[in-house]
């Protein structure tokens, strides 16, 4: 174990960049969003002034309007396609001085902040931290509740696949379905970088390029994405970041005296709590599912995503109970747990992939997640195998982006899927090795 933790620590050290830690050498050369989170929690457990270092340097990247980008360009590089003149943040009234993109991520910065205050036995000089980036991120709550939610129903949509995190889920093609895109001049670096089966089809690739193209046309501004944009999707990940986020910046706001703040969060937060339940909840699958607002139906399709209300606490104590019986002897276990734990798409499905990047390998973040919210719902035994799957297939492999779920398969093979030296599988590893 001390082992595993020094390697962890090198994979970060290696990937740390004056003030920020990129996600993966070559691959993805800035700083991303959601993975700073991730990543600054496990500097937390290493050096707690990286930790608020990489969250500062991801704030430098926040819009006047409270929105925060996807990546943040503070650094040049042409290793990763597209890069900041693709994106072409600059063409919003509220985008930065530093370059960024003009997509978002899933917000994981609220309960970040609440994870490091926890993981650093509650250390005033922590808090004090936290009432220094407090109003940056409620800004950012604010824009989601204020500009993504064009019902007022409480929950807010994503217009990208690269805003959700899981850029390819096979849910995704039934959105591309809806309409047709130009073939693109596509200078992809990724495919060159590491096996090209792993990632994305070109053909994707030119939806996720013509959406921006869209939106720059539109000079990003909300309200035209909100009623033009052909991808506009509640998703369970995304909006369960955003309740967990809610939660914690409820609890910390209270430490620190925001009282207005908390009673704005409280509000957004009964009735995003409320909807997520009648909308998104699938009592046949038995699990949550993401939202076409566009094309106003269910795509009723089970991910590691639908588990992530869990670490929200979303569910009732049954719907709980269904979700974890997918997990143990159900679906995504297998009756005789022939898999390991969690798999990023229902492995029962036509359109799995154990091998494609979010088409079906397992990713170490969403497995924290899922751990973290078993553990909220009592299922001891179940996050625990959760636990054990993930560090015993880092342990066999080393520091991947993704891995295999079958078990027979991973008898024979000798390599983890996709990036290697991954920041964040040693951030959550860290973590994860911490709390038992
Ligand atoms: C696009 C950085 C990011 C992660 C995403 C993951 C992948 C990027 C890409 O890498 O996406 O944002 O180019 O494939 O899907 O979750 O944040 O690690």
């Amino acid at each position: 174990m001390n082992q595993l933790k020094k390697n962890a620590q090198a994979v970060l050290r290696g990937n740390w960049q004056n003030g920020f830690t990129i996600p993966c050498q070559g691959l993805y050369p800035f700083q991303w969003n959601w993975d700073s989170g991730f990543i600054a929690l496990g500097w937390a457990h290493i050096d707690p002034e990286h930790a608020k270092q990489e969250i500062r340097s991801l704030l430098k990247g926040q819009w006047s309007n409270g929105f925060l980008p996807h990546i943040v360009f503070h650094n040049p590089s042409d290793s990763y396609y597209p890069g900041p003149e693709v994106h072409g943040a600059e063409l919003s009234p509220y985008s930065p001085e530093i370059p960024t993109s003009g997509i978002t991520q899933p917000p994981v910065l609220g309960f970040i902040l609440e994870y490091i205050y926890m993981r650093l036995d509650t250390d005033p000089t922590f808090l004090d931290f936290v009432a220094s980036v407090y109003d940056a991120v409620y800004a950012n709550h604010e824009y989601f509740y204020t500009q993504r939610d064009p019902q007022q129903e409480g929950l807010v949509y994503i217009c990208h696949n690269w805003e959700a995190g899981t850029d390819n889920t096979p849910v995704w093609d039934f959105i591309w379905d809806t309409f047709t895109v130009p073939q693109y001049d596509l200078p992809r670096k990724d495919t060159s970088l590491i096996d090209a089966s792993h990632r994305p089809t070109n053909a994707e690739y030119c939806y996720y390029i013509h959406l921006i193209e869209l939106f720059k046309t539109w000079n990003y501004e909300d309200a035209r994405i909100a009623a033009e944009s052909p991808f506009l999707v509640q998703d369970p990940l995304f909006n369960s970041m955003l309740i967990a986020s809610n939660n914690s910046l409820i609890r910390l706001g209270k430490l620190l005296g925001r009282s207005a703040q908390v009673s704005q969060l409280q509000a957004w937060n009964t009735k995003a709590k409320q909807r997520f339940n009648e909308k998104l909840y699938d009592s046949e699958l038995g699990g949550y599912v993401y939202y076409d607002l566009r094309g106003e139906r269910k795509l009723s399709h089970l991910s590691s995503s639908s588990f992530t209300p869990l670490f929200a606490e979303i569910p009732s104590a049954a719907q709980a109970a269904a979700m974890i019986a997918h997990l143990d002897g159900g679906r995504f276990s297998g009756a005789q747990h022939e898999r390991l734990l969690c798999a990023s798409f229902d492995p029962t499905s036509s359109l799995f992939n154990s091998q494609k990047y979010w088409r079906g390998p397992i990713w170490i973040n969403l497995n924290w997640l899922i751990y973290e919210g078993l553990l909220n719902y009592g299922a001891k035994d179940t996050a625990a195998q959760i636990r054990t799957d993930s560090i015993a297939l880092i342990e066999k492999y080393g520091f991947y982006e993704y891995f295999e779920c079958d078990r027979i398969k991973n008898e024979t093979l000798d390599t983890g899927y996709g990036g290697n030296n991954f920041s964040w599988s040693a951030a959550l590893i860290l973590d994860l090795l911490k709390s038992q």
